[in-house]
């Protein structure tokens, strides 16, 4: 047959060929379209893979980085004339991605002879290359030598995503974590596809990145993290701009743009409990205390994990030259056009009060030159005001009404409804403790999976820039636990912002099915890679 792992074939190969079509072709995110050949190409100690600007060069160096270590091949990359046998890299628009609006779509075609990835963007060339390394055996995301023989199937494909949003977010607020840890998750979400970091800087209980002229936002708002398993505090840390930057380089060597966020106007007792008492910062006027709005007393330091207490005042001059300094920096710091500015839960204000606030923090976004994007419960229902033309909202309520709110006064969506989206919720009937339960109750593959960012009441299609898996970190302490509730449960998030819309639901449907198929196949390259992650039981495992 002609139909290879399920997916969609649009040209069928002559039936009388010597050879049956190599392997199941099992990609995540689903391709657009995909015809399979015949036969395979083979890499082998020899094999060149030819790349000519800039763009290409980088792509191909990271894809020789990548086969490396489980091939134990350097791979030569040469600017020479194309020979047989290459793996070629162009940078042009191969004349096949017509529908593609978002211009980081590719083509690529798997021959015995060889394999030609185009696209027309540097973009489009990564995720070519990340369509490479699933059609390899599993073991190629190992990090020690592995016997080959390194074959990848014949194969043509024409692949761009549906959502031009695509993210993850990571909370390293709640709970501290390395560079390095996110560095790990940059890998894995960059390899299915997803193009956007939504980093969660700060909360109630931490602020994790340097602000200059304002050293004690890390040295007393980084010390801890919210206390787990009997602890009243868990440790804490934070990052230097350099950590920050380099952070943002590695992102984006992977295609990924990194969106900041300091929540505000809530959710900041760090940053109340940090400079309340900066009475000699020449950037204050001596008596910061004016900052903090909320009802609890701010030097109070509280690792618990509760929030919606805090708020800074808008009627206080140090409020703003507070965040001036933290939004100048981080947006000049940070790669993606969006700056997140929170505004969710904002309990502790009055509607004037938190209008107030939006405002002034929305006029501080746009000076920076980025558009600002807010959480859509506040910042979509600021009262008596309309956010920027292109401003953000993303939607997390069930049935997104916020995200309705949002679309009333113009604004796009970023759809990450917590019953599905949110991949810090518990897995069902687990013992691992980790995890929170309000949002959906025993969350499995299927829950992230069987829903559409685009068919919500109120939020039309058009309406919405993508789509994004938020994991909050209360329960979290280490990469393993991160690893476990994100995966495989950030690849449906990945598939609903990547692949063509199609009938989502139920477990037993024929599209989870082929879904579960495909994340099945990634079992093993989850365990070559030492991704640690949850054996649900709705994937048939082999
Ligand atoms: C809600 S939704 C939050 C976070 C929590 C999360 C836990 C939203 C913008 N805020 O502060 O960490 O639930 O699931």
């Amino acid at each position: 047959s002609a139909s290879i792992g399920g997916t969609t074939s649009s040209a069928a190969p002559a039936t009388t060929a010597a050879s049956p079509p190599e392997t199941a072709v099992q990609i995540v995110p689903k391709p657009v379209s995909m015809t399979a050949g015949q036969g395979a190409f083979t890499l082998t100690a020899g094999t060149r893979i030819r790349a000519t600007s800039p763009e290409e060069r980088a792509v191909a160096s990271s894809l020789a980085a990548d086969l490396a270590p489980a091939t134990g091949f350097q791979f030569e990359i040469s600017s020479g004339s194309a020979q047989p046998g290459d793996i070629q890299l162009v940078l042009a628009d191969p004349g096949t991605l017509g529908a593609d609006t978002t211009h980081e779509g590719y083509q690529l075609d798997v021959t015995e002879g060889r394999i030609t990835l185009v696209a027309p963007t540097q973009q489009g060339l990564f995720h070519g290359v990340q369509s490479i390394r699933q059609l390899l055996p599993a073991w190629i995301d190992s990090s020690v030598v592995r016997p080959g023989p390194w074959r990848i199937p014949a194969v043509s494909i024409t692949d761009y995503p549906r959502y031009a949003y695509r993210g993850v977010m990571v909370d390293i607020a709640r709970h501290y974590q390395t560079p390095e840890t996110v560095e790990e998750i940059i890998d894995q979400a960059s390899s299915y596809k997803l193009n956007t970091l939504h980093l969660h800087l700060s909360d109630d209980q931490g602020f994790r990145v340097v602000i200059n002229g304002f050293p004690r936002l890390t040295e007393i708002g980084g010390r801890g993290s919210v206390g787990t398993q009997g602890r009243t505090m868990d440790p804490g840390g934070f990052w230097t701009q350099q950590q920050y930057r380099d952070v943002v380089a590695y992102a984006k060597a992977h295609a990924m743009d990194v969106v900041p966020e300091v929540d505000s106007p809530s959710h900041n007792n760090a940053i109340e409990m940090s400079e309340y008492g900066d009475t000699t910062n020449p950037l204050l006027d001596g008596h910061p205390q004016d900052i903090a709005c909320g009802y609890k007393n701010p030097p109070v330091w509280n690792y618990t994990i509760d929030v919606g207490y805090s708020g800074m005042c808008p009627n206080s001059a140090n409020t703003w030259a507070i965040y001036t300094a933290i939004t100048n920096q981080l947006a000049a710091m940070s790669s993606s056009p969006y700056y997140h500015l929170g505004g969710d839960e904002a309990h502790p204000f009055t509607a004037a009060q938190f209008a107030d606030f939006m405002k002034r923090q929305t006029q501080i976004v746009q000076a920076t030159g980025k558009t600002p994007m807010g959480w859509a419960d506040g910042y979509a229902t600021v009262a008596g005001t309309t956010p920027p033309p292109g401003s953000i909202a993303e939607s997390w309520a069930r049935g997104a009404k916020d995200g309705a709110a949002a679309v009333q006064k113009g604004m796009k969506v970023v759809m990450a409804p917590a019953d599905h989206a949110y991949l810090d919720q518990a897995y069902p009937n687990d013992t691992s403790g980790l995890g929170l339960n309000w949002a959906c109750k025993g969350c499995d593959l299927d829950v992230n999976y069987n829903w559409d960012p685009g068919s919500f009441t109120g939020v039309p299609d058009s309406s919405v820039l993508g789509v994004e898996g938020a994991l909050w970190s209360e329960t979290t302490r280490t990469l393993k636990d991160w690893q476990y509730l994100l995966f495989p449960r950030l690849l449906a998030i990945s598939e609903l912002g990547w692949s063509p819309k199609a009938s989502r639901t139920g477990v037993t449907s024929p599209a989870f099915q082929d879904f579960s198929g495909r994340v099945a196949a990634q079992g093993a390259r989850f365990q070559a890679a030492g991704v640690n992650f949850y054996p649900t039981s709705q994937v048939p495992w082999p």
